[in-house]
């Protein structure tokens, strides 16, 4: 099945552009490199090598594992080991470590390969292998068929009237869903040009608006409310068609702020690296602060109480958020465990998001069931694997994490800790040594005990007692 579409215009990365049929020569050079391979790890900075490389793996059908460029030492060995990737896709500069896949170097290769489709590979192959946190231990491999990205950017594009007339804007990672499946393969698909900025930079955005036709933006919360807060960086995007929010809660007075100022109300949308994303508000219809809108075309959601029965659709009292969709993944690699317990017995996916539907169908994400899961600037984040980080330090004899409200991210990394001879600090770098940069604790609380509970569990919503 074809992922990408027939025509399109062309790709900028941080300054540096290629048109459509030169970056599909070079994609295609790629594909002709690792054609038979079980996967392919890509080292995904913010560039056009790591865009190369991840329509070459398209158009081999080779599963492609985007590797975090920040990810320390203990995250990329595990991420390279659990995938099996036997090849790694990367710069020239790039020197893999002892133990990893052998490089190609993306930027060696031709720009004149000929084949333009993928369209040999079956629509239930996989496309990507995504890591994401789970609340405990290392991330998991999250399957994504080529089905999968192709149903949920049709939706996208039908709700969000998406065109090739578009000039599509961000900055965001290229390893997530946000930055690379939406924001690059969206792109290709739909066929409109990409600029990406190479981060998200408030100000990047609006001279894309000024400079380039920015039509299209999409950011993470804390994204717009950067920009909120710079009327003038703000007021330049009026001349874009849509804004839109998502992979954490937009905050109700950002989206006013941001109506205000740019003279549009921004789209929310919901989604996950495990569903795509499931719910939108429309190009065409209605906006509402607070709320992240109705299900996308071929989308089912429904709402479950902890008792196990179907919650009403009030608006008002909330559920865990269940979906059944053809743009589902296909499960976690080498985790039969983790996929059977994320499944309910009648198959629909539970996201773990607690949410309310109203009788119109708007939905509304009112927390997640478990303190475990950290949203940080629109990154998902895991206590476990910063707790096991943490305990990994000699000093330290207990450590809890979780998130705590931060103004411009979220939430914050918040690490409780019972350590000796070790301060806040070195903690911090100490974590760095082994995660990315952003699984780094903003916040360490040396403490003398943590609350237990009787079973000898820490009870995770007293730790802010000891210390907000
Ligand atoms: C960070 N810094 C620290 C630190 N943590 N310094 C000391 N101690 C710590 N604990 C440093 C950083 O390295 C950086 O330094 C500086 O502080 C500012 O960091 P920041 O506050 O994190 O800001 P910034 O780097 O600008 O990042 C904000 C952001 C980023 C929004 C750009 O969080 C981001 O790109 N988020 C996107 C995540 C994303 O794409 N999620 C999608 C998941 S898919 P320096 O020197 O570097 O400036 C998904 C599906 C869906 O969710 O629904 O979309
Ligand atoms: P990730 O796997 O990184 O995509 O994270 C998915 C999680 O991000 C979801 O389970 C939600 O908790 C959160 N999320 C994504 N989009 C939104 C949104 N618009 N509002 C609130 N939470 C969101």
């Amino acid at each position: 099945m074809d992922l990408l579409g027939e025509s399109g215009g062309p790709v900028r990365i941080d300054g540096r552009e290629l048109a459509r049929d030169e970056l599909l020569g070079w994609a295609s050079a790629v594909a002709a490199e690792i054609r038979g391979a079980d996967a392919v790890a890509v080292h995904a900075t913010a560039s056009l090598e790591t865009v190369a490389a991840v329509v070459g793996g398209v158009l081999a059908g080779v599963p492609v594992v985007p590797l975090p460029p920040d990810s320390g030492p203990a995250e990329r060995a595990h991420i390279l080991g659990d995938s099996g990737a036997s090849l790694l896709l990367a710069a020239s500069g790039t020197r893999p470590a002892d133990g990893e896949p052998p490089l190609i170097p993306v930027d060696g290769l031709p720009r004149n390969g000929s084949e333009r489709t993928g369209a040999g590979a079956a629509a239930d192959a996989t496309a990507m292998i995504l890591y994401t946190s789970g609340t405990t231990g290392a991330p998991k491999g999250v399957l994504i068929s080529r089905g999968a990205i192709a149903a949920g950017l049709d939706a996208l594009a039908e709700a969000w009237a998406w065109t090739p007339g578009d000039v599509l804007v961000h900055g965001l990672p290229l390893f997530h869903v946000h930055g690379l499946v939406l924001g690059v393969l969206g792109a290709l698909r739909v066929g409109s040009p990409l600029v990406h900025t190479g981060r998200p930079r408030p100000e990047a955005y609006a001279a894309t608006a000024q400079d380039d036709g920015g039509s299209l933006f999409f950011g993470v919360p804390t994204v717009w409310s950067r920009t909120a807060a710079d009327p003038s960086t703000a007021r330049a995007l009026r001349t874009a068609r849509l804004l839109v929010s998502g992979s954490a809660p937009l905050p109700v007075p950002v989206f006013e702020r941001l109506a205000e100022l740019t003279g549009h109300r921004p789209v929310e949308r919901y989604g996950m690296t495990e569903t795509l994303i499931t719910v939108s508000a429309r190009a065409d219809g209605d906006r509402r602060p607070g709320y992240v809108g109705t299900p996308l075309p071929g989308v089912e959601t429904r709402l479950m109480g902890e008792d196990g029965w179907p919650v009403p659709r009030d608006g008002e009292t909330p559920g865990e958020l269940h979906v059944r969709a053809p743009l589902l993944f296909k499960g976690y690699l080498n985790r039969p465990d983790a996929t059977a317990e994320s499944f309910a017995a009648d198959g629909w996916f539970r996201t773990g998001d607690i949410a309310t539907i109203g009788p119109d169908g708007w939905h509304r994400i009112v927390g997640r069931a478990s303190t475990d899961l950290i949203k940080s600037g629109g990154y998902r984040i895991g206590a476990g694997e910063i707790e096991n980080a943490l305990l990994a330090h000699p000093g330290v004899r207990e450590a809890a994490v979780v998130g705590t409200p931060h103004d411009d991210l979220g939430e914050q990394v918040t690490a409780y800790v019972v350590a000796d001879g070790v301060g806040e600090k070195q903690l911090i770098d100490f974590v760095a040594g082994s995660l990315s940069v952003h699984k780094r604790p903003r916040v360490v609380h040396l403490v003398g005990s943590l609350p237990r509970n009787a079973m000898g569990k820490v009870v995770k919503t007293r730790l802010t007692d000891l210390a907000p």
